[in-house]
Order: C-alpha cells, then structure tokens, then sequence
C-alpha cells in the first residue's frame, strides 16, 4: 500500500501537480520531501554546476532516446522472423567514421564548459573573508583568522533538545556565519580523520584532511542558513556532524562578529589542548 502510494506520488510530480505542501522538486539550502533535483543555488558557482548538470542531462536523454530507437528498430526488423535471411555485411567505412568522430565531437563538447567550471572552482577570487574549517570527530569548528581569530565549536543539536523550527540532523548549536554577496575563502582541514565539507546550495565540496589545508571558496547570494553534511565516511558518528551556514547582511555580520568574538574568546591554546585529548583515542 505504502509502495503505491509512493508510486502515485512520484506519477503526480512527473505531471507536475504538487503532491503536498512540503513537496518540491528542490528546496533552497536543505533537503526537501520527494526532492528530485539538485538543491537551488544560492551561489554563482552553483548556478554554473546546475546548469552543466542541466546540459549533460539533455546529452545523456538525447543518446539514450537514439539508442533505445536503435535497439527497437533491430528488435522489430532484424529478428529471425522478419528477417530469416540475415545479411553478411561486416564493414561499412562511412558508419565507422561516423561512431568514432561523433563521439569524439560529443565528448569535446562535453569538455570545453567542464573544464571551465573546474577553473572557476579552483581559482579563489579576491577574499573578503576567510573561514578555517576544520573537520574533527564529529563536529566542525570555524575560525576567522583575519577577524579575529576566535574559534569555535559546531555541533548537532540532538533529536530531543530540538526547538520548534530546528530541522532535525541538520541544526547546529553554533552555525558558521558570513555576509551576503561577499566572496569567502573556505580553508578546510581535517584534524583527525578524512571529513569533507560539503554545502549543496553553494556547489561546494572538499575533503578536510588530516595535516593538509585544502581551500575552496563561494559568494553566497541569498540571506538564509544553508545546510550540509560531512560528505566522507568518518566514522561512527559521520552522519551526526552537519555543517549549518547562515547567511546575513554586512550589518548583522558585524553584530555578530564582534559578540562572537567575545563568546568565543576563549584561551584558543587551552581549547586546543583540550580537543586534541579528547580526539586522541578516537584515532586508531
Ligand atoms: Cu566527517
């Protein structure tokens, strides 16, 4: 029963009648019931990667519609039945060239707005901020090196002490907090184990590993929190470290900036001594 009623609902999006409030094909900044496509972007980065999914999507539908035509033409008009007299032919030069150049001419095509993209991933713009990421067992902590170098600790708020409005998985007690429409350079490490910081609707990803400082970078272009999740298997409580980025204006960033200063100006030498104690037997 449960198996039809999922199946009559994925028959009423495929129409495109809403099956309920809470359904959408993609929601903005988290994950949504019956999502079916990428989250929306919140970050130009993001606009760039849905729209190459978006293109690959339309090649991919384009091969396999030809194929499958191809396949039907032969099951129907080269069966035994139909055909009981098969031809010999095993050459045919033209056709050969064909399957090889189209192919080739598919897959530059394919390459050219890739690798674009890949540049505009790689290449950090001129930051407004930085944010160091670190990926612990399991929680994240953010530093802001260049405003102020204050430290932080970033953990799931648990099923039970959810307040109303707190998504439950993704909400955290201390979110990572940057201004709109400013380009933030994302340093990211691991202190313990590989962890990768992922964030859907700003298009990033990067493994924070152990000993090595990877960046990455986004311009968030919407006000709002953007949620992810650690993206690679840390451990037992990997699916328990979701990353929460709340996105406000120049105004609101700086109130923040100087209170969290002030939380969170804690003997950063202290913390760290005491972190690493408490992950030291984490590591096997
Ligand atoms: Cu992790």
């Amino acid at each position: 029963m449960k198996a039809l009623s999922r199946l009559a609902a994925i028959a009423a999006s495929a129409g495109g009648i809403s099956v309920s409030a809470g359904a959408a094909w993609a929601g903005l900044g988290q994950p949504t019931p019956w999502e079916m496509d990428l989250q929306d972007s919140a970050s130009p980065i993001m606009q760039d990667v849905a729209g190459f999914h978006f293109f690959l999507l339309w090649i991919i539908a384009v091969i396999s519609a030809f194929v499958l035509a191809l396949l039907l033409i032969c099951i129907v008009r080269f069966n035994a039945r139909a055909n009981p007299t098969p031809s010999r032919t095993t050459h045919n030069t033209p056709i050969e060239i064909l399957w090889t150049i189209v192919p080739v001419i598919i897959l530059a095509v394919i390459a050219v707005p890739s690798f674009r993209l890949l540049f505009v991933q790689l290449e950090v713009p001129k930051p407004d901020l930085t944010v160091k990421v670190t990926g612990k067992q399991w929680f994240w902590s953010y530093s802001y090196p260049d405003s102020g170098n204050f430290e932080f600790n970033s953990l799931m708020v648990q099923e039970k002490d959810l307040k109303p409005g707190q998504l439950r998985l993704l909400a955290v007690d201390n979110e990572m907090v940057v201004p709109v429409n400013k380009v933030v350079h994302v340093l990211v490490t691991g202190a313990d184990v590989i962890h990768s910081f992922t964030v859907p609707s700003f298009g990033i990803r990067m493994d924070a590993i152990p000993g090595r400082i990877n960046e990455t970078w986004f311009k968030a272009t919407t006000e709002g929190v953007f949620y992810g999740q650690c993206s690679e298997l840390c451990g037992k409580d990997h699916s328990f470290m979701p990353i929460a980025v709340r996105v406000v204006n120049e105004g609101d960033f700086n109130t923040w900036l100087s209170s969290a200063k002030q939380k969170y100006a804690i003997d950063n030498e202290a913390a760290h001594n005491a972190l690493a104690a408490t992950a030291a037997p984490a590591i096997r």
